[in-house]
Protein backbone atom coordinates (compact mmCIF):
# COMPACT_ATOMS: atom_id res chain seq x y z
CA UNK A 1 0.00 0.00 0.00
CA UNK A 2 1.46 3.22 -1.07
CA UNK A 3 0.86 5.69 1.57
CA UNK A 4 1.25 2.38 4.60
CA UNK A 5 4.76 3.50 6.76
CA UNK A 6 5.35 -0.03 7.68
CA UNK A 7 5.39 -0.48 3.27
CA UNK A 8 7.73 2.07 3.19
CA UNK A 9 9.85 0.22 5.66
CA UNK A 10 9.63 -2.70 3.58
CA UNK A 11 10.87 -1.13 0.42
CA UNK A 12 13.59 0.64 1.98
CA UNK A 13 12.13 4.11 1.28
CA UNK A 14 12.28 5.11 5.22
CA UNK A 15 15.07 4.04 7.24
CA UNK A 16 14.75 1.70 9.85
CA UNK A 17 16.79 -0.28 11.79
CA UNK A 18 16.49 -4.24 10.84
CA UNK A 19 17.76 -6.83 13.13
CA UNK A 20 15.82 -9.66 10.92
CA UNK A 21 15.00 -10.34 7.58
CA UNK A 22 14.12 -13.55 5.12
CA UNK A 23 11.85 -13.85 1.99
CA UNK A 24 8.77 -12.53 3.84
CA UNK A 25 9.83 -11.31 6.87
CA UNK A 26 11.38 -8.24 8.41
CA UNK A 27 11.84 -7.42 11.86
CA UNK A 28 13.17 -3.92 12.87
CA UNK A 29 13.72 -1.96 15.94
CA UNK A 30 10.71 -0.15 17.15
CA UNK A 31 11.42 3.59 18.03
CA UNK A 32 9.81 3.91 21.25
CA UNK A 33 11.08 1.06 23.33
CA UNK A 34 8.92 -0.24 26.01
CA UNK A 35 11.72 -2.74 27.10
CA UNK A 36 14.85 -3.14 26.74
CA UNK A 37 14.52 -5.83 23.21
CA UNK A 38 11.42 -4.00 21.92
CA UNK A 39 11.56 -5.50 18.01
CA UNK A 40 8.78 -5.33 15.51
CA UNK A 41 7.75 -8.43 13.09
CA UNK A 42 5.92 -7.48 10.45
CA UNK A 43 4.63 -9.64 6.97
CA UNK A 44 6.38 -7.93 4.12
CA UNK A 45 2.90 -8.28 1.70
CA UNK A 46 0.14 -5.34 3.31
CA UNK A 47 -2.80 -6.66 5.72
CA UNK A 48 -3.93 -4.16 8.13
CA UNK A 49 -4.27 -6.56 11.56
CA UNK A 50 -4.41 -9.82 12.33
CA UNK A 51 -7.90 -10.94 11.50
CA UNK A 52 -7.21 -9.74 7.73
CA UNK A 53 -4.23 -11.61 7.66
CA UNK A 54 -5.27 -14.27 8.95
CA UNK A 55 -8.60 -14.38 6.55
CA UNK A 56 -6.10 -13.48 3.25
CA UNK A 57 -3.35 -16.22 3.79
CA UNK A 58 -2.96 -17.84 7.28
CA UNK A 59 0.19 -19.14 5.97
CA UNK A 60 1.85 -15.23 6.64
CA UNK A 61 1.06 -16.21 10.34
CA UNK A 62 3.20 -18.86 10.14
CA UNK A 63 5.78 -16.92 8.16
CA UNK A 64 6.38 -14.00 10.79
CA UNK A 65 6.05 -17.06 13.99
CA UNK A 66 8.96 -19.02 11.96
CA UNK A 67 11.35 -15.28 11.91
CA UNK A 68 10.27 -14.73 15.19
CA UNK A 69 11.19 -18.32 16.76
CA UNK A 70 14.97 -18.16 14.52
CA UNK A 71 15.48 -14.26 15.64
CA UNK A 72 14.66 -15.88 19.80
CA UNK A 73 16.34 -18.47 19.32
CA UNK A 74 19.59 -17.25 17.79
CA UNK A 75 19.57 -13.89 20.31
CA UNK A 76 19.10 -16.81 23.13
CA UNK A 77 15.85 -14.98 24.08
CA UNK A 78 14.13 -18.07 24.76
CA UNK A 79 16.15 -18.68 28.11
CA UNK A 80 14.97 -15.23 29.98
CA UNK A 81 11.99 -15.15 28.34
CA UNK A 82 9.71 -12.71 26.21
CA UNK A 83 6.44 -11.63 24.64
CA UNK A 84 5.08 -11.19 21.71
CA UNK A 85 1.80 -8.70 21.36
CA UNK A 86 -0.14 -7.62 18.37
CA UNK A 87 -3.29 -4.49 18.73
CA UNK A 88 -6.09 -4.64 16.60
CA UNK A 89 -8.22 -1.22 16.75
CA UNK A 90 -8.90 1.53 19.04
CA UNK A 91 -9.37 -0.29 22.16
CA UNK A 92 -5.93 -1.93 21.33
CA UNK A 93 -4.27 1.09 20.48
CA UNK A 94 -3.21 0.18 17.21
CA UNK A 95 -1.55 3.07 15.58
CA UNK A 96 -0.04 1.67 12.91
CA UNK A 97 -2.45 -0.02 10.11
CA UNK A 98 0.51 -2.40 8.51
CA UNK A 99 -0.33 -5.59 10.95
CA UNK A 100 2.45 -6.29 13.00
CA UNK A 101 4.24 -7.91 16.64
CA UNK A 102 6.19 -6.22 19.14
CA UNK A 103 8.47 -8.24 20.28
CA UNK A 104 9.76 -7.49 24.14
CA UNK A 105 12.19 -8.47 26.18
CA UNK A 106 15.50 -8.27 28.11
CA UNK A 107 13.92 -7.43 31.30
CA UNK A 108 11.26 -8.43 33.52
CA UNK A 109 8.62 -7.31 31.78
CA UNK A 110 5.55 -7.62 34.50
CA UNK A 111 2.87 -10.26 34.74
CA UNK A 112 0.45 -9.76 32.03
CA UNK A 113 -3.12 -11.19 33.00
CA UNK A 114 -5.09 -12.33 36.27
P1 LIG B 1 0.76 -0.30 17.66
O1 LIG B 1 0.56 -1.74 18.09
O2 LIG B 1 0.07 0.03 16.36
O3 LIG B 1 0.41 0.66 18.75
O4 LIG B 1 2.32 -0.12 17.46
C1 LIG B 1 2.94 0.69 16.53
C2 LIG B 1 4.38 0.72 16.92
O5 LIG B 1 5.13 1.18 15.82
C3 LIG B 1 4.68 1.67 18.10
O6 LIG B 1 5.30 0.93 19.14
C4 LIG B 1 5.61 2.69 17.49
O7 LIG B 1 6.62 3.13 18.37
C5 LIG B 1 6.19 1.95 16.30
N1 LIG B 1 6.65 2.75 15.19
C6 LIG B 1 7.95 2.59 14.74
O8 LIG B 1 8.74 1.84 15.28
N2 LIG B 1 8.36 3.32 13.63
C7 LIG B 1 7.54 4.19 12.99
O9 LIG B 1 7.94 4.81 12.01
C8 LIG B 1 6.18 4.32 13.50
C9 LIG B 1 5.78 3.58 14.58
I1 LIG B 1 4.86 5.62 12.61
Amino acid sequence: MSDCIFCKIVKGEIPSTKIFENETVIGFKDLRPQAKIHQLFIHKSHTKDINDLAKNDPKELSDVFNAIRTYTMNEGLEKGGFRVVTNLGPNAGQTVFHTHFHVLAGEPLGHFGS
